[in-house]
């Protein structure tokens, strides 16, 4: 059986989870914590980072978005991304910008939190620059969806669930970033979502 290597806390092993339930695949999650002393993550990871798929043979897949791909390639169940030309780049970029807007805020987190970061080491600047590139990638998000009800054409995408975790995440620890007033279509993508069991499931606690 595939294994899943991540915290339930995380977007992106969010977003593959979903993935997993949109295509109705089986796995075993394996809890990680990345971040204590015992974390054996490098063992499948390197780059010590989770989400980690390990194959039935013991291979390693990461990160989040080549897990996807391999994810929607097992199964032909509910496609959720276009497999060539513009439509695939299309879907692949929505991808990009919500990773991209995720990458952001946990830089500006750790920045604030990490704990061995001495409280003279943090850059406010630094902490700024990430959360511009946060409110430029929601505004982006909210153009790019505009008075469509999902993301990518007229079906559940990867688009839409990359999307979805990114808001969870602004909602979850960054209570503060009031996306939804400015951004009704992104609250109302997000309130459609929340109605899939896959979404459901996977809130993050
Ligand atoms: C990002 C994974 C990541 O940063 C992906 O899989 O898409 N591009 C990668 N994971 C975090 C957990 S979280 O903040 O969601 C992680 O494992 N960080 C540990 C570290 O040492 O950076």
């Amino acid at each position: 059986m595939l294994k899943l290597i991540g915290a339930v806390a995380s977007p992106y092993v969010r977003k593959v989870r979903v993935v997993m339930a949109e295509k109705k695949l089986d796995y075993e999650f394996i809890p990680e914590d990345v971040w204590s002393a015992q974390t054996r993550i490098t063992e499948s990871n390197p780059l010590g980072k989770v989400p980690c798929l390990v194959l039935e043979g013991g291979e390693a897949v990461f990160d989040s978005r080549v897990i996807v791909e391999y994810l929607d390639a097992l199964s032909p169940v509910g496609r959720l991304i276009p497999t060539t030309g513009r439509d695939r780049a299309a879907v692949k970029t929505w991808e990009a910008l919500a990773d991209g807007l995720l990458d952001a805020t946990i830089l500006a987190r750790l920045e604030r939190h990490w704990p061995h970061r001495q409280v003279q080491e943090r850059s406010q600047a630094w902490i700024d620059r990430q959360m511009d590139k946060v409110h430029d990638s929601l505004a982006a998000m909210s153009r790019g969806l505009g008075d469509n009800a999902l993301c990518s054409g007229i079906h559940l995408s990867l688009s839409d669930i990359a999307v979805g975790c990114a808001l969870g995440y602004l909602d979850f620890r960054f209570p503060e970033v009031d996306w939804s007033t400015p951004y009704p279509n992104l609250q109302r993508l997000h309130e459609r979502l929340m109605q899939r069991p896959s979404f459901i499931d996977t809130r993050p606690s």
